[in-house]
């Protein structure tokens, strides 16, 4: 069945192979499915959810944006814009806004992990995210959203304030419930430090993280210093949960070998640990550095990815001001 695809990435610097194996491979494999539409967003209204340096912020937009199409999405087949220009983003968020209920927004856990022990200091906009992402979805009528695992809970969330406007406004199929799209296998890519810790852009720890403009040389260090434990190769599956660091390094190898946890576990079976970062090593180096290599390049014509960006965002401003106009018609604007 051909699937309406939106999904989107923050422009927040430091993309890592988290973003890679839990979203934009993905995007390219959903792009790839016979008749599918696809909707590609540099999300830079979430990122200023949390200071960014203008700048820094700009041509973060465009180092996003470059790994898209250093990863394989092609601005022909599929809409890629960011969110800042199209406007009915920031209006479809606030008439949602007073759809969704603060119990709803309060159990999230991702609003806990960012604003920390100082909730009181965070900005509303790390409060209502969830919110904007929402209406990023709804308003394109997208049927299926890609997104890693920890985003899991806002695609519920989107889901509750569709049902509950369709409910209130006695317009049943007006916001088509979205479904998520999580890969069953290795949703979730941890740091290279700290195996209970998700990989993170935001992690002080450059080691923690391979970063898709790292280079041969920084992705070979890393994961010679990744975290392991002392004990042997696993054989089996079983207790590889309680092995952390051990489940992530073995996830990343099957994930980019497109293979499953026992093929690569009984490929190393019986080998070190040495052996099994070499070859961890390999794999990386061989699927990230043309990624790197591509976005570096493409950087340098700032010009040819602000066109590409804009070239998307007229048409999914068609798309998501129709949407609006028909939103604030059932409200009684
Ligand atoms: N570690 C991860 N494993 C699998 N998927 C991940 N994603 C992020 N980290 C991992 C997925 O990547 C997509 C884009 O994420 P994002 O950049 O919009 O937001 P994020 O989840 O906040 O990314 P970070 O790296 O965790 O940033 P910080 O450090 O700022 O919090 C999403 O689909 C996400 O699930």
């Amino acid at each position: 069945m051909a699937k309406k695809i939106f999904s989107g990435v923050q422009p927040t610097g430091n993309l890592h192979l988290g973003n890679y194996i839990g979203a934009i491979k993905n995007f390219v494999d959903l792009q790839n499915e016979k008749n599918n539409q696809c909707i590609f967003c540099v999300v830079d209204l979430h990122a200023i959810t949390v200071k960014q340096n203008p700048k820094e912020l700009k041509n973060n937009i465009r180092e996003t944006t470059a790994a898209f199409l250093a990863s394989g999405i092609e601005p022909e087949k599929n809409i890629i814009f960011n969110q800042s220009l199209v406007p009915a983003h920031s209006e479809g968020s606030w008439i949602l806004g007073c759809v969704a209920r603060m119990g709803w927004l309060n159990r999230m856990t991702q609003f806990k992990e960012k604003a920390g022990k100082d909730k009181e200091k965070a900005s509303i906009g790390l409060y209502i995210y969830p919110v904007l992402m929402a209406a990023d979805i709804l308003l394109y009528d997208a049927s299926h959203v890609p997104v890693g695992e920890d985003q899991k809970q806002h695609l519920e969330l989107s889901r509750d304030i569709a049902q509950k406007f369709n409910l209130d406004y006695e317009c049943p199929n007006f916001f088509k419930i979205p479904e998520p799209l999580i890969q069953k296998n290795f949703a979730r890519i941890m740091s290279l430090k700290d195996g209970t810790k998700k990989m993170s852009k935001s992690d002080p720890s450059d080691l923690s993280r391979i970063n898709l403009k790292d280079n041969k040389d920084e992705i070979i260090n890393k994961i010679k210093k990744a975290k392991t434990d002392n004990d042997s190769m696993p054989k089996d599956e079983n207790n590889l949960n309680k092995r952390p660091e051990i489940e992530n390094l073995f996830s990343i190898y099957s994930s980019l070998s497109n293979q499953n946890l026992k093929s690569t576990i009984d490929q190393f079976s019986g080998k070190n640990f040495s052996k099994f970062k070499n070859d961890l090593a390999e794999v990386v180096v061989e699927k990230i550095t043309p990624i790197s290599n591509e976005i570096k390049r493409l950087e340098k014509d700032p010009q040819f990815i602000d066109n590409i960006l804009l070239n998307g965002s007229k048409k999914a401003e068609k798309m998501a001001k129709l949407k609006v106009e028909k939103l604030k018609e059932i409200i009684g604007f």
